[in-house]
Parts: C-alpha cells; sequence; structure tokens
C-alpha cells in the first residue's frame, strides 16, 4: 500500500515513532511518502520505497502567521493525487489531524474517498490540546479521524476525560528497534569520565514540561555522594537556565551540555542511570530506548511513564517533584554493582516487551482495517 505520513521532522518522539514506523514500513514493500516541512531527522531518504514531500509555506506580508494548515492540507491533496496514496496517518493531532480533515474534504470533491489514520502522542492532548484555543478543532479533526490511536493507555484515558471522543482509541504502545542497541558500539567512557566517574543522562528537548530543574537538582544531590557527570542531551527553552543552576551550585564541570546530537546510542552505551522527570508523560519513548541500552531509569510517575518503567525492577519511580527520592533511588543503584546490574538486564528485558517486530504489525492491521472498512462503505460515503 503507499502510506503518507505527516509528522513533526524534529527530534522530538513523535516525529522519531513515524520516522521509525515508515522505516518499518518500507522494509515491508510499502511505499512511504513522508509530508513535512522539512526532512525528519532520522530519515534516510535513499532508502528503497521512502520519499518526502516537503511543505512549502510562503511568506506573505500580510500575515503574522503563516497559514501553515492550509499549505499541509494543500500538499496532502497534491501528494494523494500525484502519488496515488492509498491512507493517510498523521502523528500528533495539532494541527495534522485537521489539516488531514480538510484534505479529504477536498478530495471527496474529486471522488477520491482516502483514510486517515490519527495517532495522539502527548502533549496534543495533555496540553496544548485541551487550550480552549484549539480544544474544539482538536475534538473535531479525533472523532473525524478513520481510526484513532494512542501511545498509551493512560493518554487515552487522559483524552476521554478531556474530549467529548466519539472514536474507539486504540492503544498501540511506542516501540524501540533492540537491534540498534546491541550492536558493539565502542564505549568511550573514558574521554567523558577520565576518572572512573559514574554517568547519569538525561535526553528530551528540555521544555518546562520536563522539569529540568529537578535533573539538575538531583544530579546535585548524587554527585555530593558519588563522583559522577551528568550528560544533558537535547536543547531547549529550559536549557540555559539549567546552565545557570549548575554554575549557581558549583557543579557545572560536572554536567555536560551536549545539546541535539544524532550520538543517542554511543551515549546511553556508557550512561549508568537515566533521569525522566516530567510533569506529564505520555509515554516516555526516551526512557525505552535507554532501557534498550540496557540503562535503568529513574523517573517521574508521570502518566505513561508508569507503563514503561517498572518500579523496582527496571528503575524507580517517585511522585512528581521528589526530588531527594529519586536522588535516593540513584544513589541506591550506583552504590550497589549488583542491584545495578540486575536492573540493567530487567530494563533490558521489558524493552524487549516493546520490540518493533511485536508492535509494528498492530499499525498495519489499523491500516488494513482502514482500507477494508473504506472499500465496504466507500458508495455511501462518497454520496
Ligand atoms: O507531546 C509532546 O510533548 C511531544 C511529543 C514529541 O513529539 O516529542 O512527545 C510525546 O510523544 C512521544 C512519542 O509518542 C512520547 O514518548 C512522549 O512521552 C510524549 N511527550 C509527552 O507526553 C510530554
Amino acid at each position: 500500500m503507499k502510506i503518507g505520513v505527516v509528522c513533526y521532522p524534529t527530534f522530538g518522539g513523535s516525529g522519531v515513532v513515524a520516522t521509525e514506523l515508515g522505516i518499518q514500513m518500507a522494509k515491508k514493500g510499502h511505499e512511504v511518502h513522508f509530508i513535512t516541512y522539512s526532512q525528519p531527522v532520522r530519515l534516510d531518504i535513499f532508502e528503497p520505497n521512502i520519499y518526502y514531500h516537503e511543505v512549502n509555506v510562503h511568506d506573505y506580508p500580510l500575515f503574522e502567521y503563516q497559514p501553515y494548515e492550509l499549505a499541509l492540507s494543500s500538499k496532502m491533496v497534491d501528494t494523494v493525487l500525484t502519488e496515488g496514496i492509498d491512507i493517510l496517518h498523521v502523528h500528533y493531532a495539532i494541527p495534522h489531524a485537521y489539516a488531514a480533515y480538510m484534505a479529504k474534504k477536498i478530495l471527496l470533491e474529486k471522488g477520491i474517498y482516502i483514510p486517515v489514520v490519527t495517532t495522539l502522542h502527548g502533549t496534543d492532548i495533555t496540553l496544548v490540546g485541551k487550550n480552549p484555543s484549539y480544544k474544539p478543532a482538536v475534538t473535531f479533526s479525533i472523532n473525524k479521524s478513520d481510526i484513532v490511536t494512542s501511545v498509551s493507555q493512560s493518554l487515552k484515558e487522559n483524552t476521554l476525560r478531556s474530549f467529548v471522543v466519539k472514536n474507539k482509541i486504540e492503544v498501540i504502545p511506542n516501540f524501540v528497534d533492540l537491534s540498534l542497541y546491541q550492536k558493539d558500539v565502542p564505549c568511550q567512557r573514558s574521554q567523558i569520565a577520565p576518572n572512573g566517574e559514574k554517568i547519569v543522562t538525561h535526553i528530551s528537548n528540555m521544555r518546562s514540561v520536563k522539569r529540568i530543574p529537578d535533573i539538575i537538582d538531583i544530579f546535585y544531590r548524587i554527585q555530593n555522594e558519588e563522583e559522577a557527570i551528568l550528560l544533558m542531551i537535547g536543547d531547549g527553552p529550559e536549557r540555559e537556565k539549567a546552565e545557570q543552576q549548575a554554575k549557581d551550585l558549583g557543579i557545572y564541570s560536572k554536567v555536560k551540555f551536549l545539546g541535539k546530537t544524532t550520538e543517542i546510542k554511543k551515549l546511553l552505551c556508557m550512561s549508568d542511570l537515566f533521569l525522566l522527570t516530567s510533569a506529564t508523560e505520555s509515554f516516555g519513548l526516551v526512557a525505552l530506548e535507554a532501557m534498550a541500552a540496557k540503562v535503568p531509569v529513574i523517573s517521574s510517575n508521570a502518566g505513561g511513564i508508569r507503563e514503561v518503567n517498572v518500579h523496582g525492577v527496571t528503575g524507580y519511580l517517585a511522585t512528581i517533584g521528589d526530588v531527594e527520592t529519586m536522588a535516593n533511588y540513584s544513589l541506591k543503584l550506583l552504590q550497589n554493582p549488583e542491584l545495578h546490574q540486575e536492573f540493567r538486564n530487567n530494563a533490558y528485558e521489558r524493552a524487549k516487551e516493546f520490540s518493533m517486530d511485536t508492535i509494528v504489525p498492530k499499525y498495519e492491521e489499523v491500516y488494513n482495517r482502514a482500507l477494508s472498512s473504506i472499500q465496504e462503505g466507500k458508495e455511501n460515503r462518497l454520496k
């Protein structure tokens, strides 16, 4: 089948999931067309069956805000017509599900019914989507999607609590390509930790929802008891404040801000612990990636993290903001090599439950179902 994929092309989890899923579908022989404003960071457009269509938003001085949704809908219509796309899969509801609805209506006028699958990822529901400025449009476009999926049970429940949803929401958890983390990547620990320090890692787009000050605070408590280095990977609005916080606490030399990097596997390979302190987190893909690299996770108990990180098995969870408990749990693992090794193994075993081979076929089944129901109801829908 020919699948049109709409996503954010950046380092964020929804873009990563969309890209990895598209790549896997292409490997299965489907034709996958990415429709975004720039090439997704993890996408290799030279792979067979992968295509990329750039959405161009033309500047016009009259507009304070350029109408991205319009350009996106138009590009979807154009791609469906020129490439013969069978199905559109949009990741992150805002504004993708809404733009897909417009594309669908335009195509209907031309006698084409294009099924739309919408995957809800996180703040499209838990933060941004709930905002009264967007809520009616988000509700409408969720209800107009042919199939709606959510990346965790927690996100599904959150959606049902906050929106009047008539559609069934199917939970398809995020997945990880375990083979990527088993390759013998050289763990160049000594470059980062020349004196045998423990390596603690955090990766995010450093928005306030990630509670970045908590990460610095936890690390401050850890390094008081144990020689350690903190790797801060990613970039975002909270980074500068975090750098200042580390300076104020006198630990700046131990905190390495590495910015945006694609060397995640190499960095996880040398990590002893992963910290995730979010106020809301629908799944926590990055925690799953850490677990696939055998790194135990110390996290908050927000949203869907509880469906990934198992307390006392793959890491520990604590109440959002309880930095003291999270620091104590971190030290418990860092100072007990046997327990640490046990948690490392458990984390990897747990990650296997979210392996790509288990989860990707669920999306394929969703696509087939959306297509077959369309074939059945096509005549009526076109009227
Ligand atoms: O929703 C967001 O904040 C952005 C989104 C992204 O694109 O990074 O992240 C969400 O989707 C990921 C992939 O499904 C999940 O692993 C993240 O938990 C989720 N982020 C939040 O809920 C904060």
